[in-house]
Order: C-alpha cells, then structure tokens, then sequence
C-alpha cells in the first residue's frame, strides 16, 4: 500500500481532528445502528487514544468498543477517480461504515489499512464516516492479550496488572495515526519495491518492482535523481507487473551519516500519455551480516541507541508530530545512531523521519511476550505471519529499516513446554515465511532472561539479540555480582550459536531527583552506573556489535506494584527532560 501523496494525478485530504466519540461498553451499537450517525456529548482527537485524553469521562484503562465519527467533504476534483479512505492505524481490531453502509473491517493494529470507498460516496457532497474499534485482544490476537479471569486460573497473582495485559505498556485504543481521504486514476501505480546494491566501484543500483491496476497495454517511465544526476529508463508492463533497473555512478550510499535519499519518479503511460505517476525517495544502501559484524554498505557498524514506545502525555499512542522532530533531536544530540520500533510498527511517518533523518531502524511486529501454551494455529499461521506481510509490504522500501524483530520476549512466563519442539517449530515457520519475503535483511527477535540461553530462537535468529535485567530484577543493589552473570551469559550465548550479541534491552529504572551516595536502585547514580558498566563489558566484547537501552523515556504501562504509573527505565522523563545518565550517555557515545 503506497502512502498516499499529492501530484497532478493524485490527491490527499487528512481528515484527522476532533471527531465525535461514543464507549460503547455493552456492545449494543450494530444492534442499534449507530452507524448511521449517533448522539453524544464526547469529542476525540484523531489521532490520539481515549485513555488519557478522556481519563475525566472514565477511560483510562478502558478495554472494549469505542465508537467515533466524523462528516467531511469529498472534494468534488476527486470525480472520475478512485476514491480511497486511509485509516494510518486503529487499535486493534475495527469497523468501518460509509453512509450507513459497511465498508470492511480490520484486524490488527498499529499498521495503516485503507478501502476503496468510490460507491459509498459522491465527490462534491458530505460523506458520513463512522468507526468502531475495540482494543481488547485474545490468545489468537498478536499481540497475544490476558483477562483477569486468566490470572485468577493460571495463579499468577504477582503478574496481574490492570488493566489486565500480557506486556509492559498499556493496550490504547483509538485512531492513533492520521486519516487520510485519497484519489488515484482508475489506472494506477498500485505497489513498488525496491531492491538496491552497492556493487562497488562507486556505483549504486536499484531493482524496482511496479505493480499497477487496470494498466494491461501500459508501459512505465521511470527516473531516478539525485545529487546533480538523473538516470531514466522505460519498461513494458506484463500483466501489470514490470521490474527493471536504474544504476547511479558516483552513488551516495545512504547512511546514518549521510542519509541521502534519490527521488524515484514513477510514470504510468497510456501510449504517449501519463496518467499516473508516484515519487518514492529511496536510499541506496545494502546490510550484511559478515561473521561477528554488522555492515552497511561494506563498513563495520556499532549500533548506540535505545528501544522506544510510541507514548505521551495526552495523546497517548498517537503520533505527535512535534514530538517525532523532539525525539529525533534528542537521539541526534546524544550521539543514538539507531533505534528499535519496540514493540510495534510505528507510524509512517516515524519511518519515513528515520530515512531522512539517519536512524538505523530495528523494525519489530506487535508479537511481545508470546506465550505459547495458549497460542493455536490462528496465532501463528493467520495473525503473525500477517503482521509480518503486513510490515515487510509497507517498510520493505525504508533505507532506515536495516533489520526485522518478528517478536520480542517469546517465553516470558517461563514455561517448559516452549523448549520441547513446540517454540522451535513456531519460530521455525515465522523465519521461513520472514525470509521468504524478504532476503536482504537480518532477522532476529530480542529474548528475555526467563527464555535463557536455550531459546530456541536463537538458532534462527541472524543477531542474537538479548534483553537483559541483571542488577535490576535479579541481584538489585550487586552490580558486580550482576555483571558477572551478564558476562557468563553472553559467553555462553556466542560460544553456543557463534553470532553477534546485540544487547537491545538494559537499564534501571529512575526517578528524576532521587540521589544515592551507595548503589541504590530508583537514584540516578544507579542508573548512571549500571548503564557504565554494562557498556564497558561491551566494549570488552567483540561480538557484541550493538547497545540499546531501556527505554529512550518514561512511558505509561498498566497498573502494577512495580510501576509508578509510568516505566521510569527513560534515559529521559516521559515531558523529555534529561535524566543525568543522558550526559554520561551523550560523552561516551561521541567517542
Ligand atoms: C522487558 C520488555 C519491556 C519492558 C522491560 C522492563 O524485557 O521487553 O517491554 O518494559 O523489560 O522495563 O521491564
């Protein structure tokens, strides 16, 4: 699905802003057909989650259907075209009726999804949008959901949090990212993907994928541009498929230090006549896994950054703009030169930012904490494959992204039926289906301490990628202690699977102000030291190619005796103000 843009053949109009909103905890709404317009005294903010910004109406940890609406005019120059209705994400499952009259549906948040609505609507005349969502998620969904019911069964006193979830941050619903009202010509560039190379020499390659719709006897023109050249090319079209190549001589490989992106112009042709074109800015890059190494572009690469959450106050899940262009300005004054999508697909633009921006994206699906014992085919075979379908088609073409998580933390209850065949086999077809769709990038999934060193991802994993506490939940307060464990741990992880350690969780949390003279959890000074002396036992490492802490910021999770209502592990508070580890931080990777 291409993000949609404006150009003389194609039209974008974002219909985000105040919508009306309705909870409908009952679930009567179909039943009395509020999609045919309903009454209510609350408003919502698209994008945005209902949690906190409607916490006085009772919401903040609400879990069920919300209904929103808006009416908005289809441009009357959108006549004659394909009209589509772009929702960015809505999470997690939704409904969607125009006019009265039901669209489709969707499973799965945190991923854009859009309709074709030319039927429903009429250019020129208002158009009634009504959608409901309901976050709430099962055994089947990805991410895999808990009930308070399941706690009382399985004994789990300790773990239970309100509201009641399998992960550590909290389950918002609501449109989190813009909608988007969309025309293209009834002919249309419906796919592109792009493959590029770096064959030396100077040179750089592009191997280009279009998949139009309704273009049968059409041809493509294509041109790529960039730092004073353009390289131009034609291509027939068979059966609305079409691949060819573009190659750049003196080609400026994209990097986190140079991330400069070419514009790919895309032209649909109709004989001599145009009548569609899109412009993707691609970067000319390629990754490798070269036994201990991480390379891009042929050069050795270590990663410093942070796992982070789409999270703040208000707007919750939603994406903040101003905040987006914050956060990349923080990673870039601290010297971060990467950053995991932890634990979910971020927002387009979020992605389209770290092109432009030069971040090395380790792009992760909603798959957090799978617990197997309750998994069942529609887990694996329907949802996360989809999801990573899902991800790999819209993120394929993002120079940023330079890796795939198909989870994080599979196995976190500890269960030992994980370890007889059944986890192999699960992440066996997950890796399969992964590199089936895509080849050039490495595929890992962060693991948690309880999984051990015999997680059977691991053996499939191109990076082994471990979250780890010690210091924090295990041995608080002994950190030599803790870092032994952490030293023999690694160890035992390369000498057994010979990959890379890229440690892409660490950290303690911190209340901003809390001063310790000894080593006292929740002080700065704890935080500072633990984050000191993990860093310096990578450096001792050659393996280890890569440090991520947890978490960029303070972030909302669900209630729990351990959480002061947020994850204090931020190297920044949740309003973004440096704790002092940031300046530690800031020095030593500058080095
Ligand atoms: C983890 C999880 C992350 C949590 C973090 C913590 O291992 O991957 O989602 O927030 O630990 O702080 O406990």
């Amino acid at each position: 699905m291409l993000y949609p843009q404006n150009n003389k053949y194609r039209s974008v109009v974002d219909i985000s802003g105040i919508w009306k909103f309705k909870v409908d905890p009952g679930k009567k709404g179909e039943r009395e057909k509020w999609f045919n317009g309903f009454d209510t005294d609350l408003d919502i903010a698209v994008p945005g989650s209902w949690n906190e910004m409607l916490e006085e109406q009772g919401l903040l940890d609400y879990n069920g259907n919300g209904w929103l609406s808006t009416e908005t005019f289809v441009p009357a120059h959108f006549q004659g075209k394909e009209i589509w209705l772009r929702i960015g994400s809505a999470d997690f499952y939704s409904r969607l009726w125009v006019n009265g009259k039901l669209v489709g549906e969707n499973h799965g948040g945190y991923l854009p999804f859009e309709f074709n609505i030319s039927e429903f609507v009429t250019p020129g005349e208002e158009a009634l949008i009504v959608i409901l969502i309901n976050n709430e998620l099962t055994n089947e969904t990805i991410p895999q959901g808990i009930t308070a019911e399941d706690y009382e069964r399985e004994g789990r006193l300790r773990e239970e949090t309100y509201p009641p979830a399998r992960f550590d941050f909290s389950p918002n619903g609501g449109i989190h990212r813009p909608v988007k009202l969309h025309s293209t010509p009834s002919s249309y560039i419906a796919k592109i993907k792009v493959d590029t190379f770096v064959p030396g020499g100077g040179k750089g390659k592009a191997v280009v994928n279009v998949e139009t719709v309704g273009a049968l006897n059409y041809s493509i023109a294509a041109s790529l541009s960039g730092d004073g050249s353009t390289k131009e090319t034609t291509s027939e079209l068979n059966e609305n498929k079409s691949t060819f190549e573009l190659e750049v001589d003196n080609c400026r490989y994209w990097s986190h230090k140079d991330p400069f992106l070419y514009g790919l112009k895309i032209q649909l042709n109709d004989g001599e006549k145009v009548v569609d074109e899109y412009t993707l800015k691609i970067g000319i890059r390629e990754v490798k896994v070269e036994g201990n190494k991480f390379l891009l572009n042929g050069e050795e690469i270590y990663f410093t950054g942070f796992g982070k959450h789409e999270d703040f106050w208000i707007i919750g899940k939603g994406l903040f703009t101003p905040l987006l262009v914050k956060d990349f300005g923080i990673m870039k004054w601290i010297n971060a030169n990467s950053f995991r999508t932890s634990h979910y697909p971020y927002a387009d633009e979020i992605m389209q930012y770290a092109d432009e921006k030069g971040f090395l994206v380790i792009d992760e699906v909603p798959a957090v904490s799978l617990d197997l014992r309750v998994s069942n085919e529609n887990t694996l075979k329907k949802n996360h494959k989809e999801f990573m379908r899902k991800l790999i088609e819209r993120d394929y073409n993002h120079p940023s992204v330079i890796m795939w998580a198909a989870g994080n933390e599979p196995n976190l209850v500890g269960a030992k039926e994980y370890y007889d065949g059944r986890g192999r086999e699960y992440w066996k077809e997950i890796f399969d289906y992964t590199r089936s769709m895509d080849s050039t990038r490495p595929i890992t999934v962060p693991t948690c301490q309880r999984a051990g060193i015999d997680d059977p991802v691991f053996e499939f994993s191109d990076i082994c990628t471990i979250n780890r506490y010690y210091g924090w939940y295990e041995h608080p307060g002994k950190l030599n202690k803790a870092l032994d464990y952490l030293e023999r741990e690694m160890d035992k992880i390369y000498n057994k699977y010979g990959k890379p350690i890229f440690v892409t969780e660490f950290g303690a949390d911190t209340v901003p102000g809390m001063h310790a003279v000894s080593d006292q959890m929740f002080s700065e000074e704890y935080q500072t030291k633990i984050i000191k002396m993990y860093i310096d036992l990578f450096r001792k490492k050659d393996y280890v190619i890569g440090e991520h802490i947890w978490n960029f910021a303070d972030f909302r999770t669900p209630m729990h005796f351990r959480r002061v209502m947020l994850n204090l592990k931020g190297v920044f508070t949740r309003e973004r103000l440096p704790k002092s580890v940031a300046f530690k931080l800031k020095e030593i990777w500058n080095e």
